[in-house]
């Protein structure tokens, strides 16, 4: 099971398997840091689910995301970002956190251009066979190739089951 998401990690971490930057196994999980960035995935099991959380750190951005199965294979995702403000080490840090919830369109646009692409799907989720039917199935215009906030707030209610209810 760990060799297999140590695997997966390598896949979701595009360049992060066989170039520089430290590997480590710690915390109960797979670490990858460079000058800049850490990846760190980390198994779960919780009752009958089996799944993992991937986060990406760098500098005041964290970004999580993570997903889980049961043995009925029902699928649940998370997702999440956290903004943490620190200030140097002998002052006393505070944390500021954000939980954006999925109905949001920022909680997908992680670059705030305005639209995402199937690559920041994909940093949430990683690359994941129903993170690419969620992007097909939002994408109602696909000449584009993203999902522009139009498209989300039509499709996204219709379809992403925590926002059937949640429309304000
Ligand atoms: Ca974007
Ligand atoms: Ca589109």
């Amino acid at each position: 099971m760990k060799i297999l998401l140590m695997l997966s990690a390598c896949v979701l971490m595009v360049n992060a398997c066989g170039k520089g930057g430290d590997h480590s196994v710690d915390d109960g999980g797979y670490h990858y840091t460079n000058d800049d960035e850490r990846h760190s995935l980390y198994p779960r099991i919780r009752g009958d689910k089996y799944g993992a959380t991937y986060t990406y750190e760098r500098g005041d951005l964290e970004v999580y995301g993570g997903g889980s199965m049961n043995l009925d294979r029902d699928w649940e995702a998370e997702v999440g970002i956290e903004y943490r403000f620190r200030r140097s080490a002998q002052s006393p840090r505070f944390n500021v956190t954000l939980h954006v919830d999925p109905c949001s369109f920022l909680a997908y646009d992680l670059n705030r251009n305005g639209e995402f692409s199937k690559d920041e799907l994909s940093a949430i989720f990683g690359k994941d066979e129903k993170a690419n039917a969620l992007f097909a199935g939002l994408d109602m215009d696909p000449s584009d190739g993203v999902i522009t906030e139009e498209e989300f707030l039509a499709i996204g209610p219709l379809i992403i089951a925590d926002c059937f209810n949640n429309e304000k």
